[in-house]
């Protein structure tokens, strides 16, 4: 027993590697290679995608937290006493703290989010700014398997999910998403959902390669990392930040392109790339309001109400279960 619980202490880091190591050789020896988005955010990819938000060109953020504000009455319709509201991947605190200021009658907030570190600073915040709201958050991933805390047993639901993160999903696993959103939260239960919208390609293309370079170091970050953390011979320096709407298939695509042919070896096995070649790394899908809405439509979900910006950049779905 003692050997175990040693062996589980010791190992788990390096379970924790050898998933991303496992992640990145499958991904690299792909014909189109690939790395999961997901990595982009560990502390300096976070930090990097924080200033990413600040930036004038990149507009999701600032315009979804104006929705909310603006559409605040929209949003209060939906209130009922002793509500729980539940947030798939909690990120910034502006947006929950928005949200509940629109909603007077949130008795219990549920953050779920893979870092319990996080997790854990956020809640001691809204515990000490909202004294009348439970706060009880959920270490997990929101893609795989869940369950909802005891305290939420019996209340009135409503799922969070801003940011256009179900923009990083195929539509095909958004819809799996969302299906499996309306199955824990059950019948009569709402949810919010951030989506970015459909627009002209030169307001996309600069979101996503803003003249000061800040997402392009988010991008060259994630090399940096499997440098760093996987002991990779890599020079980030040896790929380019390329960014581009592809309108065929609604969604913007970052790549890293690799500047010259060059070799790395990774986990005892040498991947290739031929000048120019990309290795994708992350998609992020647009919608028209229409498809948005037969995409919910198809996971069990009606939409009550679309809240947008005057100028129908981003869209805020009020959907009902
Ligand atoms: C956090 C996934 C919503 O797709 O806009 C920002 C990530 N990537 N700039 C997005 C991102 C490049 C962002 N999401």
């Amino acid at each position: 027993m003692q050997a175990l619980t040693d062996g589980y202490l010791a190992g788990a880091p390096r379970i924790r590697d050898r998933a991303f190591l496992h992640d990145v050789l499958d991904g690299l020896s792909r014909p189109q290679k690939t790395l999961p988005a997901k990595y982009f955010y560990d502390l300096e990819g976070s930090r990097l995608f924080e200033e990413i938000t600040r930036l004038p060109e990149y507009y999701p953020t600032r315009t979804e937290l104006a929705i909310l504000r603006d559409e605040a009455a929209a949003i209060g319709r939906l209130s009922k006493p002793g509500l729980a509201v539940v947030e798939f991947g909690s990120g910034s605190t502006e947006k929950i703290r928005t949200l509940l200021r629109a909603l007077p009658d949130v008795a219990l907030y549920v953050p779920i989010d893979v870092s319990g570190e996080y997790l854990g600073g956020e809640a001691a915040q809204l515990r000490a700014d909202l004294p009348d709201i439970e706060v009880v958050p959920v270490i997990g991933d929101f893609t795989a398997e869940l369950a909802l805390p005891p305290e939420a047993r019996g209340r009135p639901l409503l799922g969070f999910f801003p940011g256009s993160t179900i923009g990083n999903f195929e539509p095909e696993a958004a819809e799996g998403l969302l299906a499996r959103f309306r199955a824990l939260l059950g019948s009569g239960s709402g949810l919010i959902v951030g989506v970015d919208l459909v627009k002209p390609d030169a307001i996309l293309n600069a979101a996503y390669d803003d003249a000061a370079g800040v997402t392009a170091r988010f991008n060259l970050n994630l090399l940096a990392r499997i440098a760093r953390e996987l002991g990779v011979d890599l020079d980030p320096g040896a790929f380019a930040h390329r960014a581009l709407f592809n309108r065929a298939r609604s969604r913007v695509e970052m790549h890293l392109v690799s500047r010259h042919a060059q070799e790395i070896r990774v986990g005892g096995r040498t991947i290739r790339f031929a000048e120019a070649e990309t290795i994708h790394t992350e998609n992020s899908y647009k919608y028209r309001p229409a498809d948005f809405e037969a995409l919910a439509a198809r996971a069990g979900w009606r939409r009550e109400a679309v809240l947008t910006d005057p100028e129908s950049l981003f869209a805020v779905f009020v959907l009902r279960a």
